[in-house]
């Protein structure tokens, strides 16, 4: 009896251990399904590498949607065409990606490719440039920044620059390099121009795309300095025109600074991301750079945490920048009836 008393015990006891593993052993197993259930699968299409602000921004996308963060994160490059932004949505599409992250080249053809996520349950996540669609619902949100208002801001700063220099509307000579046509910081920065130049009567000599590039930059100021003897200011839509154009003036013989009442080339300019750009900024050879901030990744990441909340966010989700100038006098700028801080860097 003692015995059959024992082995009763050791089977129970044994079976009670045999539970113990398996139940943890699936514990684990669910706790890894579980944990690869929480990684969300991103693919993000990026319009190219063609400026650091661009090489920026990808850095951020990539940082905040890391692994260690929970995401697989689809990089494609678009390589500067929407060809191959929309070949890539496709694939993301084919691979049923929890989600898709847009930075659109430009802002018109993307209806089809975008009605094809919808249809696929795929919510959509456009950054910085905008989608230009009649039916918003296509995608859940947008951030990035207000590009018109970027070109007001400077349009403005501008202005202050010529009423505290004395200089008359009509002494007012712009070279203008604009971004890649068709993109919303192209459409943006140069209505902030155009409206201002308009409105003061300040001449635009001439207008032509630099594509966001050091090289196309150049290209284009040397061809501005060879036909007109009489711009003064050059209004440059990126960092990367503005190293490029003011390469062009220097090898011209001309000097790039704030002095126009003394034949120096005022250059002004957007992003504040380039390291180089900033140095000039420090040296008066650019004179402005209205900041376009490029930290979106972990804006995404937010707007993505929400949406798996059941939350809706914000359609528009616009940053906050600022102007920088190495022009001591000018500590603000006013915009309509508001009014903006310039940083002063020295
Ligand atoms: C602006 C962005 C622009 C940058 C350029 O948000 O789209 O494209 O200003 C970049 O440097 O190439």
């Amino acid at each position: 009896m003692r015995k059959t008393v024992r082995l009763t015990a050791i089977l129970l006891l044994l079976a009670t251990f045999l539970v113990a593993c398996r139940s943890t052993a699936v514990s684990e197993s669910s706790t890894e399904t579980e944990s690869e259930r929480k990684m969300i699968t991103v693919g993000f299409s990026q319009l190219g590498a063609e400026s650091d602000w661009r090489s920026t921004n990808t850095e951020s996308m990539q940082t905040a949607l890391s692994k260690e963060n929970g995401y697989n994160l689809i990089y494609k490059n678009g390589q500067q065409k929407q060809a191959n932004q929309i070949t890539a949505l496709r694939m993301f599409i084919q691979q049923d990606v929890d989600y898709i992250v847009l930075a659109p080249e430009t802002e018109t053809g993307w209806e089809f490719v975008l009605q094809e996520a919808q249809a696929a349950g795929i919510p959509v996540i456009i950054v910085d440039r905008r989608v230009n669609v009649d039916d918003r619902s296509l995608y859940s949100c947008w951030v990035g920044s207000d590009f018109e208002l970027e070109g007001q801001k400077m349009a403005a700063w501008i202005y202050e620059y010529t009423k505290i220099k004395g200089i008359a509307a009509e002494d007012i000579h712009i070279a203008h390099i604009q971004g890649t046509m068709g993109s919303t910081a192209q459409l943006g920065r140069t209505r902030g121009l155009t409206n201002t130049a308009r409105e003061y009567g300040w001449d635009i000599v001439a207008s032509e795309s630099g594509d966001f590039t050091e090289i196309r930059g150049k290209e284009v100021m040397a061809s501005f300095l060879r036909k007109y003897d009489n711009i003064n200011i050059v209004y440059c839509e990126n960092d990367n025109e503005a190293i490029g154009a003011i390469a062009a003036i220097e090898a011209a013989g001309k000097k790039a600074g704030p002095d126009i009442a003394n034949g120096e080339i005022m250059v002004v300019s957007f992003d504040g991301i380039n390291q180089d750009a900033m140095q000039y900024l420090r040296e008066g050879k650019i004179s402005c750079i209205a900041e376009c901030n490029p930290l979106h990744g972990p804006r995404v990441q937010t707007l993505i945490e929400m949406i798996e909340r059941g939350e809706t966010p914000e359609k528009f989700n616009y940053v906050t920048e600022t102007l920088f100038s190495s022009v001591p006098e000018i500590k603000n700028i006013k915009v309509g009836d508001e009014s903006y801080e310039v940083d002063i860097v020295k």
